[in-house]
């Protein structure tokens, strides 16, 4: 329960295509974070409030255009504004539940035809998720929920193509949650893998970079 002053924070991130989910259950995980006293946030990435997300919000709109590395460098840099904060949160025992971060910055420009090497590059050096929880759907039943359609990247073709360039970044921090099901199942399932997370990580385990 809470913090001591030598244990830190999680950093949890949730990962998936558009209408999976993410937005509902990284709520409801900061709810039951602070339910059990621990100190727990929720970030969400692009993070439209500062002047980069501004921009970045304007393209996703499609109120304007920008060539697809300038934007894809904007998202970077979108994290890099946030990446000194993180740290300290963390460091001061919050625990931070992340909607998107680098990997849905290398799976969206990646499948608009970038080189995967080159869209890790500008992550290097951000820190590395204790957990990436991978909402799994499909696009074809994302469609069915609300809101699709009025954004940027919102086709179903186009989902096709993140969700397989998400497959080549998976790795052992990484679990996959079939999102298909009733919110209340996804949500009892990912507080028990959350909550053992942030168990481990008040117990030490070290903070590390990506992608080494
Ligand atoms: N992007 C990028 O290219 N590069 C980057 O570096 C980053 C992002 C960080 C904006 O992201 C776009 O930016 C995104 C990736 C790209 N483009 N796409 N696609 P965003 O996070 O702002 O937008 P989003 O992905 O479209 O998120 P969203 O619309 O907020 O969806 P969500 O968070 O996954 O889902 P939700 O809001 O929780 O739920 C959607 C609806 O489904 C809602 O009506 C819920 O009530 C319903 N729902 C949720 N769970 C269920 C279950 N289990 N059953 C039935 N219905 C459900």
């Amino acid at each position: 329960r809470g913090s001591s002053s030598n244990s830190r924070g999680a950093l949890v991130v949730l990962e998936g295509l558009d209408r999976c989910g993410k937005t509902t259950q990284s709520s409801r995980l900061v709810q039951y974070l602070e339910g059990l006293g621990h100190s727990a946030e929720l970030w969400r990435f692009p993070d439209r409030t500062t002047s980069v997300g501004q921009m970045i919000s304007s393209y996703l709109s499609n109120e304007s255009q920008l060539d697809d590395h300038t934007i894809h460098l904007l998202f970077s840099a979108n994290r890099w504004e946030k990446r000194s904060l993180m740290e300290t949160k963390l460091k001061g025992g919050t625990t931070l539940i992340l909607d998107r971060y680098s990997y849905s910055g290398v799976a969206f420009s990646c499948a608009k035809g970038l080189g995967f090497e080159w869209c890790k590059a500008p992550e290097v050096g951000l820190l590395t998720p204790d957990l990436v929880l991978y909402l799994d759907i499909s696009p074809e039943r994302a469609a069915e929920r609300g809101g699709y359609g009025c954004e940027r990247y919102e086709q179903i073709e186009f989902q096709n193509k993140v969700a397989k360039c998400y497959q080549l970044l998976v790795d052992s921090k990484w679990q996959i949650i079939d999102a298909c099901r009733p919110m209340e199942d996804i949500e009892k399932e990912l507080q028990e893998i959350v909550l053992d997370c942030v168990k481990r990580c008040q117990n030490g385990e070290p903070l590390s970079h990506l992608w080494s």
